[in-house]
């Protein structure tokens, strides 16, 4: 049972499909080969749209209200996941050449409705992608094109509560919303 002391690091995020999910899978075979690292474990890969960070068990009720208003503006579409990228940081990740206006727009709103509320939010530059590794040794060789893409659908908001643990992070969906006009009452 949660108290008033608890707090809880959450962020919003985007879930792929079963195809989508399938495709990751094999992408992270393909980069572990080449370049190490720590694998994210299955069914955890997600596309982060706003880190929040810890926020107060009294605050989460300002969080889902800040994720059930953007998802109610917001309309879906899809992200092209066609490249993959080792960052000098070691994160080995799935990420799209192009990404749509809806999707950073979505981003953006996440961020400045969090600003707005006097919750903490992220300051740096929106870069969409799917972390497959963690503690890769990047190379000079940048990974290779994949012979196919995925489409990643952004078609619903994730509330999400990340737990750390000894073998790394663990997430749990607190609330998930359909974007579009509200039709449920949720
Ligand atoms: P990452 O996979 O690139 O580390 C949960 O930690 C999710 O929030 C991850 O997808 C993580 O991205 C993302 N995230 C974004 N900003 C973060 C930050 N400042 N600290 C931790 N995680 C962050």
């Amino acid at each position: 049972m949660p108290t008033d002391s608890a707090t809880y690091r959450l962020f919003f995020a985007v879930w792929p499909d079963e195809p989508c999910a399938r495709w990751l899978d094999e992408q992270v075979e393909h980069l572990h080969h080449q370049y190490g690292g720590r694998q994210t474990p299955p069914r955890q890969h997600h596309l982060t749209l706003a880190f929040v960070g810890e926020v107060a068990h009294s605050q989460l009720t300002i969080v889902e209200a800040i994720g059930r208003q953007i998802a109610a503006q917001a309309e879906p579409c899809r992200l092209k996941l066609d490249k993959l990228a080792v960052w000098p940081s070691g994160i080995g990740c799935a990420a799209p050449t192009r990404t749509p206006t809806r999707i950073s727009q979505l981003a953006s709103a996440l961020n400045a409705a969090l600003k707005a509320q006097g919750l903490p939010y992220e300051e740096r530059r929106f870069r969409p992608h799917i972390t497959l590794l963690r503690k890769a040794t990047p190379a000079e060789d940048a990974p290779a094109t994949p012979d196919s893409f995925a489409l990643l659908k952004i078609d619903h908001l994730s509330l999400v509560v990340s737990r750390l643990t000894r073998s790394g992070p663990l997430y749990q969906e607190l609330r998930r919303w359909h974007l579009g006009p509200i039709q449920d009452g949720s």
